[in-house]
């Protein structure tokens, strides 16, 4: 009896090449035809370095002044670098992720499984972006979580007015005394970031004198997630800075409610500062919603929208 993994007879090579060729555009199916004439176009290592680098602090430069920050990249805040991108083409947008990887929470669909899910209507938002579903009704399923974070991630970063600043950290808020909003002491507005390579931050204890960097924004859009090592950031400077008066705390899981509430408490918390996404429930005391992202990806939309607004006043 044969095993259902017994090798098949190895084929002549060159039909095997001939094989995979076929389905590949000319030029990669010329060269998988000559791999013993192969070699790359020359280079030069300094070449290499500059081509990063003069690019690198191009962007540091243009960027420092932006129209809007958006600070994390996980479901909510690539899901608001998406919409904002889109609509606005004519804004220079910025945003920080603390992480290496961009995608917060948003490779694994819950616990360690692939899949994820979205209630209706989040659907809207795949069929906008351009991602697959299996539609089961109240709701849809994206067969693997990381298909939904690369395909956004990817329109995301192909757009000519966003630039993502990754392994970098926003370390305080820039502010500015605003007349009009005292209602917790002296009230300031938001007016960008101060930012550091994530790995300085992570020092700050152990290194003195690591000053950070900073870019003016006048509208901010906080999507750190909830309370955990980098969570829940600006909220929580809102409440040491004295503009919140405490924080209520996410609550315990209740699908149900906490993604309605998420996407309806998107808003401006103090002027020039939108919070959307899971940061939302600490400010509100909002329930926990687990593993389904349809409130993270329309919480990003509503942020994108209110910032608009609030630039354009
Ligand atoms: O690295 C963080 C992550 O990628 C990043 N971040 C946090 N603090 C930062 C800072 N500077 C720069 N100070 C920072 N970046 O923010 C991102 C947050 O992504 P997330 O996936 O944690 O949050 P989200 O609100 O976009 O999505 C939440 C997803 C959750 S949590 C949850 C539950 O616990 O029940 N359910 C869902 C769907």
């Amino acid at each position: 009896a044969q095993l259902a993994f017994a090798p098949k007879k190895v084929k002549d090579a060159a039909a095997e090449v001939e094989d995979r060729a076929a389905g590949l555009t000319k030029p990669l199916a010329e060269m998988m035809g000559n791999w013993d004439d192969f070699s790359f176009a020359p280079i030069r290592e300094s070449t290499v370095s500059r081509a990063m680098t003069r690019r690198y602090f191009a962007d540091l430069d243009k960027y420092a002044e932006s129209d809007i920050v958006i600070i994390g990249a996980g479901s909510c805040g690539l899901s608001a670098a998406y919409t904002l991108g889109k609509l606005r083409p004519d804004l220079r947008i910025t945003v920080i992720e603390a992480g290496v990887s961009p995608g917060g929470g948003a490779w694994l669909g819950g616990q360690l499984f692939s899949a994820m899910v979205m209630r209706k209507p989040a659907d809207v938002f795949l069929r906008e972006v351009g991602v697959p579903y299996e539609d089961e009704g109240d709701y849809v399923v994206v067969k693997h979580a990381a298909l939904f974070t690369s395909t956004v991630l990817s329109k995301v970063l192909a757009m000519d007015n966003v630039k993502l600043f990754n392994a970098t950290t926003v370390e305080d808020l820039i502010t500015r005394p605003d007349p009009d909003s005292e209602d917790i002491g002296p009230g300031v507005r938001i007016a960008g970031v101060v930012t550091n390579w994530t790995l300085v931050s992570m020092h700050h204890d152990d290194q003195s004198c690591m000053d950070p960097n900073t870019i003016n924004a006048p509208v901010v859009i906080s999507t750190t997630g909830h309370d955990g090592p980098f969570g829940a950031f600006s909220v929580k400077r809102l409440v040491s800075m004295k503009q919140l008066e405490q924080l209520e705390g996410m609550r315990g899981l209740d699908m149900q409610r906490a993604e309605d509430a998420i996407v309806k408490n998107t808003r401006e918390i103090v002027p020039g500062l939108i919070v959307g996404g899971m940061e939302l429930s600490e400010i509100d005391g909002a329930n926990r919603m687990g593993p389904t992202f349809g409130a993270m990806a329309l919480s990003g939309v509503k942020a994108a929208e209110e910032a608009i607004r609030v630039f354009d006043l």
